[in-house]
């Protein structure tokens, strides 16, 4: 039931009458370019969810479980730009906040929407259900704060066009994750119109002295290096500088690498591509380009002890130029309220040419050669499945890579230009990936939507394959059963690495019931995946799981080779006094 309240002081922008605040709220997703929000029903938010529903030009998504839900969200602002997820108080919430913290992570504008306790409740001597079983309704807020830029509780309606705007405008401007906390008997109180949706948007601009000193000091630092070389981080898409970043890198004519979170930032096909840099596991070549420049310009970066192979591939800050999304710093010196796309444009028109990289890299490259295809019946291995993978990637196709040895078999795909690249390799949650999937599908209708995922991460989310096979989504999922967690096998072994073995292939069907589409077929070689290939591309009814059986340390040479420097990191003495 929703209650309307008959009048309220109609403010800002010129806007007079009134609506819900569950409409104001779904007139600003809609405005915001949102065609879907993802949704776990609770008492706390129903009459919320029928507000939203009464939006014609929204659809509601339902998932299986909050944390799903959040992660559905963040793959649907990596298609989108931008993303929404409604969850109850506390129980949802809490689940949801995971998924909410690895948006944080990720640079990703995803707005969570909580429904919360009637006003009555607070300041009364009111226990209520789904809470920890005290008087604090505030802790969820609290916690809020830490993984969102803005965080708002509802306690007023009038205040509530306000405070919605605010956060759905801190998470457009900086990229990441806000917090809305509506009470359960507000959403259907009247509040004021939303004003026109421009108000929501802020376009930042540099501060021009800073602006034209970090361009001069750049300048300058690229003209003395021998060997510049570029390499493109994962913030450079969050920050809008995929663009000026190739202006900058055809200005200077070197090489161009890549950070492995960044692939597809940079066309793999574009002359001056030299591979994915990640320290000692590099791409062929890529490696020793970037080790030996004398001048990095690192956009968009993230160093981490995983991007830098244990503290083993950081470069050096005297010869770094490190363009943040809002500072750049030059050989250790820092230039603050520079917006990155801003910088890399003006950099790129102040640059002298230097191609001593690329063509070193070119003089060195050993061309690789087509991999061997193996005899159609011989047990299917690692080497065997990414070939076959590799021949469905086309211009249209988004590979999505889970954590494992996923990563390591992605990085190694080549992408022809068109093809996206999905991780999620700062958060780094196993199970990410099957919701995030299923966002990304949504928004991204007209894509070819390939998953890379390894069994033990599948059984975290698994259940959120049932969404895709209830909204009919066409997606590929290899499933690669290594019977464990051979990730951390590599890292540091134990029992704890060995899984309980499922029937991958056969789940579909449980998610099937009576009225699903979706295909679940086993590959235990070569002859078996091309077949179960073929039936998945025919298929367009529903996802196909394609679950591959490899043995459990076919792995690839990068991941043994980065985990045990990963491990020698982890393991390092506590520090002296
Ligand atoms: C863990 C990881 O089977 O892939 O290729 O066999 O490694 P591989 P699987 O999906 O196993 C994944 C496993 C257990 N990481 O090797 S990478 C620790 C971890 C994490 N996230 C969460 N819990 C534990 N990354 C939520
Ligand atoms: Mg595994």
């Amino acid at each position: 039931m929703s209650t309307l309240a008959q009048t309220t002081t109609p403010r800002g922008d010129g806007v007079t009458g009134t609506v819900t605040i569950g409409s104001y709220l779904a007139t600003r997703l809609e405005q915001i370019g949102l065609k879907h929000h993802f949704v776990v029903a609770g008492d706390y938010n129903l009459v919320l969810l029928d507000q939203l529903l009464l939006n014609k030009n929204l659809q509601q998504v339902y998932c299986c479980n909050e944390l799903n839900c959040a992660f559905s969200a963040e793959g649907y602002a990596r298609a989108n730009g931008a993303a929404a997820c409604v969850v109850t108080y506390s129980v949802g919430a809490l689940s949801a906040f995971d998924g909410l913290a690895g948006a944080y992570a990720e640079n990703l504008p995803v707005i969570l929407i909580s429904g919360s306790p009637n006003t009555n409740d607070l300041g009364a001597n009111h226990l209520l259900h789904h809470t920890l079983g005290t008087l604090n309704f505030h802790y969820q807020l609290e916690m809020a704060r830490h993984i969102t830029c803005e965080a708002v509780a509802i306690t007023h309606p009038e205040e509530a066009p306000y405070l919605i705007d605010k956060a759905i405008r801190a998470a457009l401007r900086e990229k990441k994750p806000a917090y809305i906390e509506i009470p359960c008997n507000l959403s259907g109180a009247a509040c004021s119109k939303p004003g026109p949706f421009t108000s929501l948007i802020e376009t930042r601009k540099s501060d021009a002295a800073s602006l034209t000193a970090a361009v001069g000091a750049a300048a300058g630092f690229l003209e003395k290096a021998v060997r510049p070389v570029l390499l493109a981080g994962p913030k450079l898409r969050a920050y809008g500088g995929i663009g000026a970043f190739r202006d900058l890198a055809e200005a200077v004519g070197c090489g161009v690498a890549v950070m492995p979170s960044a692939k597809s930032s940079f066309p793999e096909g574009h002359e001056q591509f030299i591979g994915i840099y990640l320290g000692a596991v590099s791409s062929p070549g890529c490696g020793e380009v970037v080790e030996s420049a004398d001048a990095v310009l690192a956009a968009g970066a993230l160093f981490n002890d995983y991007t830098t192979v244990g503290w083993t591939a950081q470069p050096a800050e005297g010869k770094l130029i490190e363009v943040d999304p809002d500072r750049v710093r030059v050989g250790g010196a820092t230039f603050d309220e520079v917006f990155l796309a801003e910088f890399l444009g003006a950099l790129a028109k102040a640059v002298k040419r230097n191609p001593t990289t690329l063509v070193e890299f070119r003089r060195s490259k050993v061309e690789a050669g087509k991999p061997p295809v193996a005899m159609p019946d011989a047990p299917l291995t690692r080497a065997e499945m990414c070939r076959q993978i590799q021949e469905i990637i086309d211009p249209n196709t988004t590979l999505l890579v889970e954590t494992g040895d996923s990563w390591f078999n992605g990085f190694n795909m080549s992408l022809p230009d068109g093809a996206r690249f999905e991780i999620e390799m700062q958060w780094g949650h196993i199970g990410w990936s099957v919701p995030a999937t299923f966002g990304y599908a949504l928004g991204a209708p007209d894509r070819r939507i390939v998953l890379m995922v390894g069994d033990g991460s599948f059984q975290l989310t698994a259940q959120e394959v049932c969404q895709m096979i209830r909204l009919k989504l066409p997606v590929i999922i290899f499933l690669i059963n290594n019977r464990g967690y051979t990730c951390e096998v590599e890292i540091h072994d134990g029992p704890y690495n060995n899984i309980k073995n499922w029937d991958y292939a056969g789940i579909v069907n449980v998610f099937n019931a009576t009225d699903g589409e979706g295909r679940g077929l086993r590959a235990t070689n070569g002859k078996e995946l091309a077949a179960a290939i073929k039936q998945a591309l025919a298929h367009s009814a529903g996802p196909t799981l394609i679950e591959c059986t490899i043995d459990r340390d076919d792995c690839t040479k990068q991941l043994m080779a980065w985990g045990s420097r990963i491990a020698a990191a982890n393991s390092r003495p506590p520090q002296r006094a």
